[in-house]
């Protein structure tokens, strides 16, 4: 394909509810759209991606205005260049034009996902398709925030299994974890129940997360540091609760680390976080091979990366339910049409590339920044 034109769109999206983790709390989220215009023998076609970049770096190093500046003065600049020279430009060859700028996945990420979309687009081809995803429709999980009392988690953690969520994970920090979760189990019963501690512990709290193996919760996602894949193995020693990474698992490389080291029995799958779609099938892949069970994480993403994200979790290493939850689980209004849960499931959408865009009147309304970058005329 030739990338006739780059466009970085930052969009600001009011949160329906607060979103309180170990690491911070969100009442809006700002995701930064990547559209590309791109053409092939005389056709045209826009193509887009999303950026799971956090607005502050306390979930990875990466941010909002960090990955902007990464895509405008580095990134599109590289792939760009790279078409310039004469070479094929593909959702496959992204890491190549790019692989001299050192991390940077969830920028990296982005570009690549918008190529994919657009290419995708060029040859009609869905992308779970693409995949070779035969699901029309995956169980949907419901990340459920910090509280500030007890009854105001049991009533929000009520009103999603109400609404049939498949699964529900709980954020946990010290100080809210034992007893949130026995009042969930209490409440709720045996429903399928994990936690979330966006590297809030250390491993000398284990006798403490030992106090959660009479819940019986499905796994305990990212107990420890970002950089502890040693220590995660130490501390999966000494607790019955399965551990799952999240933060820890950065590339292919590093779930192939955790494995074996014994560090991970279950991965948490973002492809914005290891660096786009490619990576996230091949640690799908890896896992698989490996008896590791894989699930689909959520940044707050809009329809689009809603979209990817559910067609990825099609694939059959998926095992777990993801946090792959409806639009009005963060949004009253989603950029694109909603993502709608129903039944304790969501569906791939049909369309070519990820089948889903932006409705126009409504990203003219949130965008809040856009840069343009023209490409040379082939
Ligand atoms: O740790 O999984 C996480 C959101 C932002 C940053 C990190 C995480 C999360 C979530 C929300 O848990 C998942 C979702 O989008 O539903
Ligand atoms: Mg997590």
């Amino acid at each position: 394909m030739h990338i006739d034109r780059v466009e970085l769109i930052t969009v600001r999206m009011p949160l329906v509810h607060p979103f309180t983790t170990s690491f911070s709390t969100q009442t809006e989220r700002r995701p930064l759209l990547v559209r590309i215009t791109a053409s092939r023998d005389g056709r045209t076609v826009t193509g887009w991606g999303e950026c799971v970049a956090l607005f502050d770096p306390s979930y990875s190093p990466e941010y909002l205005d960090g990955a902007r500046e990464m895509l405008r003065r580095f990134l599109v600049p590289s792939l760009l260049e790279w078409q310039d020279a004469g070479r094929p430009v593909t959702a496959e060859t992204v890491a190549a034009a790019t692989a001299h700028v050192v991390g940077h996945r969830m920028a990296k990420a982005a570009l690549e996902m918008a190529v994919l979309d657009a290419g995708l687009r060029l040859d009609d081809r869905r992308f779970a398709d693409h995949l070779g995803v035969t699901r029309a429709v995956v169980p949907s999980g419901v990340s459920v925030g910090i509280e500030s009392s007890i009854p105001d988690l049991l009533s929000q953690v009520g009103g999603f299994l109400d609404e049939g969520y498949a699964r529900i994970k709980l954020k946990i920090q010290p100080g809210w974890d034992i007893e949130p979760v026995r009042a969930v189990r209490e409440r709720f019963g045996d429903v399928p129940l994990q936690v979330d501690a966006n590297t809030a512990y250390r491993l000398s709290d284990a006798p403490l997360l030992r106090r959660l193996d009479p819940f019986d919760l499905l796994l305990i996602e990212q107990p420890l540091a970002e950089d502890d894949l040693r220590q995660h193995a130490l501390l999966a020693q000494q607790i019955a609760t399965p551990v799952c990474l999240d933060e820890s698992i950065v590339s292919v490389e590093a779930a192939a680390d955790a494995i074996a080291m014994g560090a991970a029995s279950v991965i948490n799958i973002k492809p914005g976080r290891v660096g786009g779609y490619l990576a996230a099938r091949r640690i799908h892949d890896l896992a698989e091979a490996n008896g590791i069970a894989v699930w689909c994480g959520g940044m707050l993403e809009t329809g689009i990366g809603r979209a990817a994200n559910i067609a990825l979790a099609g694939l059959p290493g998926f095992t777990l339910p993801g946090d792959v939850s409806g639009s009005n689980r963060f949004y009253a209004q989603d950029v694109t049409a909603p993502v709608v849960m129903k039944d304790g499931v969501v569906a791939i959408p049909d369309g070519p590339g990820f089948g889903v865009e932006p409705l126009v009147d409504v990203l003219a309304d949130v965008t809040i920044d856009a840069v343009d970058i023209a490409a040379h005329r082939s």
